[in-house]
């Protein structure tokens, strides 16, 4: 970040020619994944431009999925995203799977308490006129990064309390002997909108996979009816098929 080779004349707007420094810094690698950037003043002061020049700069590479901004705690470089392959006919759950790849699981709670229930989920999980629903909202991220949105519901009936879900729901129903055992999973894609983006650190607008599960208890009742939004830049669904007929 140096006052030097900005220039008015010929070389385009000067925020775009603060971006693509920006960005020229990240693909030498002088600029790393996580790597945070200094303060806006601070970018203004280095390189003599004006705070509107460098914010819309960052607003650009935000826009771009090159930088992701974080409330209160300021601007990074994306950070590298591996992609992780998951297998489509196994009933896993979310803490389970990193533990198998040997990551920390971990998840940021937008909510976890009853509510009552919308018809869609009196329906799904055969609700009752007065029953309550459980709902477990959430951001999961392994290894720091977040690759998923989950919002889940549950008959009240299995999950009186909520809170006391701290961080793996199938080990918390595993306990109280209520693991579901199958599920019907649909998957189709959509674009991401800007609250959700926010949480998932990505551009508004990307790709991502909207996954919904209905998954079953042993008894054939409905344990968990879920709403999920999966990076699609993170995650490849495999299967395996076989001859029909
Ligand atoms: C998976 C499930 C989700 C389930 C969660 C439980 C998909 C798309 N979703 O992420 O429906 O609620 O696992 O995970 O696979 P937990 O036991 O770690 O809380």
């Amino acid at each position: 970040f140096s006052p030097e080779g900005f220039d008015d004349a010929g070389k385009g707007p000067l925020y775009r020619q603060l971006a693509r420094r920006i960005g020229d810094g990240i693909a030498s690698g002088a600029l790393q994944p996580g790597e945070s950037l200094p303060p806006e003043r601070d970018m203004a002061a280095m390189t003599g431009l004006s705070r509107v020049t460098v914010r819309k700069a960052v607003q650009s590479l935000v826009a771009s999925g090159d930088l992701v901004q974080r409330r209160g705690s300021g601007t990074y470089v994306a950070p590298r995203v591996e992609r992780l392959e998951q297998a489509l006919s196994l009933l896993t759950s979310f803490s389970e799977d990193m533990r198998r790849r040997g990551k920390a699981a971990r998840s940021v709670w937008l909510d976890r308490s009853l509510h009552t229930p919308t018809p869609d989920e009196v329906m799904v999980l055969g609700l009752k006129a007065h029953d309550r629903v459980a709902r477990l909202a959430r951001v999961r991220l392994a290894d720091g990064v977040p690759l998923a949105i989950e919002r889940a519901s549950l008959p009240a009936a299995l999950l009186p309390d909520p809170e006391a879900v701290e961080s793996s729901l199938y080990a918390h129903l595993e306990t109280n002997g209520l693991r579901p055992v199958r599920a019907v999973q649909r998957l189709s894609a959509v674009n991401i909108g800007p609250a959700d983006a926010e949480l998932l650190e990505l551009p508004p607008g990307a790709a991502c996979l909207r996954i919904e599960r209905i998954a079953y208890l042993a008894s054939g009742a409905t344990a968990e009816y879920t709403l999920s939004l999966y990076r699609g830049d993170a995650y490849d669904f495999a299967a395996e098929l076989r001859l029909a007929g």
